[in-house]
């Protein structure tokens, strides 16, 4: 996808998994979510094996393309590229995103995870297509490894920078409004999704929030 336009409208309600927090099976918290409003998925899912992942993707690959949402795999280009993702998002720990833009062509989606204006301004230099930019407020999901970095950081950056913003971290249906205002294309979540029984409901508040 190469319209900026399009790419927004797709990232506004982008959900990452954890199946260990998940109440049903996460092929089935995928389609509720889906079915409520969710765009955009990306498989997190960091203890499987490359053939379980794989063979993980490539449903959820099915799932998400009967519902035209894009579909990324965290940090492995290789299996993105296999199962037939939209694109691959990036963190820290990755390959670049320009060493992972040879590697897949222009169509391919390159996303990176940044947690300051300097990670932020290095992604988009990179090629980046997006960046999420977080944890803007406390979260469970990513305890003890970063800072939370609060709504007004999501501005600050957003000034900075021209390619899709994303923020995540914390993001419920009670802040997701706040970080809209600051400038923020969309929200990713977590836990607000998938540690819900009812994935479907989370999903509509959280539009209806945007
Ligand atoms: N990157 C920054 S914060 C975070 C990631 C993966 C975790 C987000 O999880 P939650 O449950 O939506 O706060």
């Amino acid at each position: 996808m190469n319209n900026k336009k399009d790419l927004i409208d797709k990232l506004k309600l982008y959900l990452v998994t954890d199946r260990k927090i998940a109440k049903l099976p996460l092929t089935s918290v995928i389609r509720e979510a889906l079915r409520g409003g969710v765009r955009a998925v990306q498989l997190r899912e960091k203890d499987l094996s490359s053939r379980e992942l794989y063979d993980l993707a490539k449903k959820i690959r099915k799932i998400t393309r009967e519902k035209k949402a894009l579909f990324f795999i965290n940090d492995r280009i290789d299996i993105a590229l296999a199962a037939g993702a939209d694109g691959v998002h990036l963190g820290l720990q990755s390959v670049p995103a320009d060493e992972a833009r040879k590697l897949t062509g222009n169509k391919f989606i390159i996303g990176v995870s940044t947690h300051s204006l300097k990670e932020a301004l290095r992604a988009q230099k990179e090629g980046a297509d997006y960046i999420t930019f977080g944890p803007v407020y406390q979260t469970p999901s990513k305890e003890g490894l970063v800072d939370f970095k609060g709504p007004g950081a999501v501005k600050r950056v957003r000034e900075k920078i021209n390619i899709p913003l994303i923020a995540i971290g914390g993001i419920k249906e009670v802040n997701a409004r706040d970080v809209v205002l600051m400038g923020a294309d969309g929200i990713a979540v977590i836990s607000a999704i998938m540690a819900d029984g009812k994935p479907y409901m989370a999903a509509r508040r959280l539009v209806e929030e945007l």
